[in-house]
């Protein structure tokens, strides 16, 4: 119930390349009952945001503007990044979400209150389960290295949920075949900063990874999976072993909306952010120095969405 794999073809322009298949891992197993609550909790969190961007735009924009929190139409940052995109930017404390939930559902408030918590919760629990299997399998000392800072009080996790209109095509041909030329950018490429992203979406086409060779690898939309990618942080703390990857929401489907709930999980303003000792070694000594979240925050704000901010941290 992990990561989606994409198809192993993809096209660019006419020419079809062999991709690497993306690691899929089933964490299932005997905890169907577990799964099972968190696929509930993710159904839904999806109807309520589907809810809110059905709604006429004068309502959304009572939520807005996003400065970081709250909705954002087609502006994504301060920037001046631009994407088909709607979303909302929550800040997982409880407190947050009632507070935002006033306007993003005025009539019922606590409906998407409980819906965002219940969520949050179970997305949570996921994000560090699978940060305690990296730390065992990188043979950390310390088992919760990375998830000890998600779960602190003073987490400064947050929630997107993103909402990409249908893609309009020039003619009424297959939209999944269209020369990506033609397809309009959600989300343009980018890593994320945090520590991990764990990201569902509904049965709708669009997200894309970057690898080796310039190459942009489709991953299969699946709702009842999660996509797991690393943030610049945890390739700090892995000192480049884990490494952030770039990714981008393409607008692809002609008929139906995409719909995506990105949890970033990230640690505390304050923490200090450098490798873990066991990472370093004389061979491998420190890529980057220490900073703390809110530093690298401040930086990433300053940026485009594109840029690379882990580089202005390198020690070399
Ligand atoms: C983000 O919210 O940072 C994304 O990259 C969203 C990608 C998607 O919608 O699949």
């Amino acid at each position: 119930m992990v990561v989606a794999s994409p198809p192993p073809l993809a096209r660019t322009g006419e020419k079809k390349l062999l991709l690497p298949k993306l690691p899929t891992v089933d964490l299932s197993g005997p905890r169907a009952d577990v799964a099972q609550q968190i696929v509930k909790a993710a159904e839904t969190m999806a109807q309520e945001s589907l809810g809110f961007f059905a709604r006429p735009d004068h309502e959304k924009k009572r939520a807005g503007p996003a400065d970081p929190f709250g909705y954002g139409c087609r502006n994504i940052g301060f920037n001046g990044d631009v994407g088909e995109v709607e979303y909302v930017l929550l800040n997982t404390h409880p407190g947050s979400i009632a507070q935002r939930s006033l306007t993003i559902n005025s009539t019922d408030p606590t409906k998407f209150s409980s819906a965002a918590g219940g969520y949050i919760e179970a997305v949570k629990e996921v994000a560090c389960e699978i940060l305690d299997m990296m730390a065992e399998g990188l043979g950390a000392t310390d088992a919760e290295a990375f998830s000890k800072l998600i779960r602190d009080v003073d987490s400064d996790s947050v929630l997107r949920l993103n909402h990409y209109p249908p893609f309009l095509l020039p003619s009424p041909s297959s939209a999944v075949d269209h020369p990506a030329a033609e397809l309009k950018v959600g989300f343009g490429a980018h890593t994320d900063p945090q520590i991990l992203t764990v990201l569902t979406s509904n049965d709708v086409a669009g997200l894309q990874v970057h690898v080796d060779g310039d190459v942009w690898v489709s991953v299969a939309p699946d709702p009842t999976a999660f996509f797991v990618n690393v943030g610049d942080v945890l390739q700090a703390m892995t000192n480049g072993r884990f490494v952030s990857v770039k990714h981008r929401a393409l607008n692809v489907n002609a008929a139906k909306p995409r719909l995506s709930m990105a949890y970033f999980a990230a640690p505390p303003l304050n923490c200090t952010i450098s490798p873990l000792p066991e990472m370093v070694t004389p061979s491998r000594p420190s890529l980057y120095r220490a900073f703390t979240w809110a530093e690298y925050k401040k930086a990433s704000y300053s940026l485009r969405l594109g840029d690379s901010r882990l580089d202005l941290f390198k020690t070399q």
